[in-house]
C-alpha cells in the first residue's frame, strides 16, 4: 500500500513531476541511510538571550541576499540560493526575530532550470513584494534565462512559472509598487553605453511595470550612474530597493562588492525618475573600517532591504558573514537584522559608522512576540529538533515545533516524514526521483548514480546548510552490499572544494575513505578497513579551521580516519563564489 502512494505524495511535496527511477534488474539498490544529525556549538551563540530580545544572525548560514516584506502582522522573507533545487527558501514571522520556513518560491523543474550550471551561478538575489492581493518574487537566474517574477495567492505556494524580463538585463531586480497605481521594476544593470569606465563600475535601472499586462513600458533610464560619489569609482552598485516615506521617494543599494568592502548606502529624491541624491552620511551599513582583530567579528554587511512594523518601526535585515580566522568563514553570507534610525534631516541609518553588528539586541515589539520568543527558547536548548517534512510545513506553523535557524542546537532527521525537511536541498535541477523516504520504508534510501560532486549535473547528494564553526554531523547507514557503489557523509563548498567520508566495499572488504577536492579533482587522502557490520556510523567534527573524520563499524568506540583536516577547503575565500558550505549525504557508482 505504502509504495504505491509513496513516490506521487513524494512528488508532490517537491512540487516535482518526476518518473520513478527505473530500477533494472542489475542496478545496485538505493543506499539505506537510518538518520542524519546535526550539531551547533558555536561560542558566540552561548551567549544567553535575555527574554525580550532576539539572535543575529536571524537565519546562520548560507542564507544570502535577504529580502522581507509585510502583509499585515506576517512578515515573509526570502533568500538566493544559485545552483541549489529547491530554489528561493521563504520564511514567514509574526515578530521578525523568530522565522520557519513555509517551503520554497522555485520548487518545481519547470520554474528552475538550473542543468550544467556552476554552484555559484543561476538563482542570485531575489526581492517579494505584496501588492493587490499578490505575491511577487522577482529574480535573476545568471546564465539559465536572466531576469523573472513569479507570483502567488499564498506565500507557501503553489508560485506561479516565471515570467520572463528578457528586456532587462543586469542582476537583482526590485518591484516598486507606488501609491499613486504606478508600478516600478528597479535592478542593477551596465554603466552608460555599456562602457566600464573602471572595474565595478555599473548602474541602477528603472523602468515601469505594466501591472494588468504583466510587462515592462515606457523608457529605460539609468538613475544612478557608478553610486554615491562617481569621482571615487564606487564599485558593484546593486542589490537596489525603492521605497517612499514623507514625501520622498528612497533608493537602498548595495556598494563595494559582496566581500569586505560591502556596504549599503541611500538616495533620495521628489519623483521616482531623479534626481536621487546621494545621503549626507553614506554608507548607512558597512564594517569595512573595523579593526581585523575584533573578537567574533561580523563582515562583508551589506545588501539590505527595509520593512515597517504596524506601529511605524523601520527595520532591516542584510547579509554578513562570520570569519572564524582571518578572512575565512564556511557559512556563507546569512540573513542578519538590526532596526533603522531617521536622523532628524530624514535619513534612515542602520548602524553608526564603526560599530559592529551586535549578536544579541532587543527585539521588535510585535504583539505575538510574547508567544513565539518561549516557543524560540525551547528550540534553542540543548534539546534534539526533530526534521518536519515540508507537507506538513506548508502551513501555519506555530503550533509545530520551530526547525532552528539560528543559536546552538541539535537537529535529527529519521526521514520518516513522507517528504524531505525542507532544509534539505540538492545541486542542480533533478530529473527522477534518485531519493525516498519514510512511510514504515527505512530511513533515507539514496540511489547510487554516476554523477559526481565534481560535475554540473545533479548528483544524488542531499545537503542542508552548515550553521556553525563548531559543530558535528553524524549519519549511520547500511554499508552498500555491491562493489562499485561508495555512499557516507559529504561536506560540499563547491565542485573542486568538498570532502567526502565514504563507506565501500573492496575485495569483499568494506573500506571506510576520505577524499578531498582542495582546487582540483577530488583525490583519496585516507584509506581504513572497517569491521563487517550492518551500520556504518560517520561523524565529522568542525572546530574552525580543523575538521576530523571519525567512523564507527559495530559496537567498537569511533576510529579516527583523519583527525585534522583543513576546514579552510570548505570557505569562501579559499574556493570564491557566493555560497555557504553545505553537509550531507551523497551515493555514487564509482568512477
Ligand atoms: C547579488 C548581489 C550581491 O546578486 O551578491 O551581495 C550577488 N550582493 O547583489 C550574489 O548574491
Amino acid at each position: 500500500m505504502i509504495s504505491r502512494f509513496l513516490f506521487p505524495m513524494l512528488s508532490t511535496a517537491l512540487g516535482l513531476s518526476l518518473p520513478p527511477l527505473a530500477r533494472t534488474a542489475d542496478a545496485p539498490a538505493g543506499v539505506v541511510f537510518d538518520w542524519f544529525e546535526y550539531s551547533g556549538r558555536d561560542a558566540i551563540f552561548a551567549v544567553p538571550l535575555p527574554p525580550g530580545s532576539y539572535r543575529n544572525p536571524v537565519l546562520a548560514g548560507f542564507y544570502p541576499d535577504p529580502s522581507i516584506c509585510r502583509v499585515g502582522d506576517d512578515y515573509y522573507l526570502v533568500n538566493s540560493t544559485f545552483a541549489y533545487f529547491p530554489g528561493i527558501p521563504i520564511f514567514h514571522s509574526r515578530d521578525l526575530a523568530h522565522w520557519q520556513q513555509l517551503g520554497h518560491v522555485l520548487d518545481r523543474a519547470s520554474q528552475l532550470k538550473l542543468d550544467g550550471l556552476g554552484v555559484s551561478r543561476g538563482v542570485f538575489a531575489p526581492a517579494i513584494s505584496h501588492h493587490d492581493g499578490v505575491f511577487y518574487v522577482i529574480n535573476t537566474l545568471v546564465d539559465a534565462g536572466g531576469n523573472f517574477f513569479v507570483t502567488a495567492k499564498n506565500p507557501a505556494g503553489p508560485w506561479s512559472d516565471p515570467v520572463w524580463l528578457r528586456e532587462i538585463d543586469g542582476i537583482d531586480p526590485s518591484f516598486f509598487f507606488d501609491d499613486d497605481g504606478h508600478a516600478y521594476i528597479v535592478n542593477n544593470g551596465p554603466p552608460p553605453d555599456g562602457k566600464r569606465l573602471y572595474e565595478g563600475h555599473a548602474a541602477i535601472w528603472l523602468q515601469e511595470f505594466d501591472v494588468a499586462a504583466q510587462n515592462l513600458v515606457g523608457p529605460r533610464a539609468i538613475i544612478v550612474n557608478g553610486g554615491v560619489d562617481p569621482t571615487k569609482h564606487p564599485k558593484w552598485i546593486e542589490g537596489p530597493h525603492l521605497f517612499k516615506k514623507g514625501g520622498w521617494y528612497y533608493l537602498i543599494c548595495a556598494e563595494g562588492g559582496t566581500e569586505e568592502n560591502h556596504s549599503e548606502v541611500v538616495f533620495r529624491s521628489r519623483t521616482v525618475w531623479g534626481p536621487w541624491l546621494p545621503g549626507p552620511r553614506n554608507p548607512i551599513l558597512t564594517q569595512r573600517t573595523l579593526p581585523g582583530t575584533r573578537p567574533d567579528p561580523v563582515t562583508n554587511t551589506g545588501h539590505a532591504d527595509f520593512v515597517v512594523t504596524p506601529d511605524g518601526a523601520w527595520w532591516a535585515v542584510f547579509l554578513g558573514c562570520r570569519p572564524y580566522e582571518g578572512p575565512h568563514f564556511n557559512t556563507g553570507r546569512e540573513t542578519f537584522m538590526l532596526p533603522v534610525t531617521w536622523t532628524d534631516d530624514g535619513w534612515p541609518v542602520i548602524l553608526p559608522p564603526g560599530q559592529s553588528v551586535p549578536y544579541v539586541l532587543p527585539a521588535p515589539r510585535t504583539k505575538h512576540d510574547g508567544i513565539l520568543q518561549e516557543v524560540t527558547e525551547n528550540a534553542e536548548s540543548n534539546a534534539v529538533s526533530k526534521a518536519v517534512s515540508s507537507a506538513s510545513s506548508a502551513c501555519s506553523c506555530e503550533n509545530k515545533t520551530p526547525v532552528p535557524l539560528t543559536g546552538n542546537f541539535t537537529w535529527r532527521d529519521e526521514f520518516d516524514g513522507l517528504a524531505l525537511a525542507p532544509l534539505w536541498l540538492m545541486l542542480r535541477t533533478p530529473h527522477e526521483t534518485w531519493w525516498r523516504t519514510g512511510g514504515g520504508q527505512n530511513g533515507l534510501q539514496i540511489t547510487p548514480r554516476m554523477e559526481t560532486l565534481s560535475g554540473t549535473g545533479n548528483p544524488s547528494f542531499l545537503g542542508r546548510r552548515l550553521q556553525h564553526s563548531r559543530f558535528e554531523a553524524k549519519t549511520s547507514l547500511m554499508p552498500p552490499a555491491a562493489t562499485g557503489v561508495s555512499a557516507g557523509l559529504v561536506a560540499f563548498q563547491n565542485e573542486t572544494h568538498h570532502y567526502f567520508l565514504g563507506v565501500r566495499r573492496s575485495g569483499g572488504e568494506l573500506e571506510i575513505f576520505l577524499e578531498r577536492a582542495n582546487g582540483h579533482a577530488p583525490e583519496t587522502i585516507a584509506r581504513a578497513a572497517a569491521l563487517p557490520a550492518e551500520r556504518i556510523e560517520l561523524r565529522l567534527t568542525g572546530d574552525g579551521r580543523m575538521l576530523a573524520f571519525a567512523f564507527r563499524s559495530g559496537v567498537r568506540d569511533w576510529q579516527t580516519l583523519v583527525p585534522d583536516a583543513d576546514a579552510t577547503v570548505l570557505s569562501t575565500q579559499t574556493a570564491g563564489g557566493f555560497i555557504g558550505a553545505m553537509i550531507g549525504l551523497h551515493a555514487r557508482l564509482e568512477p
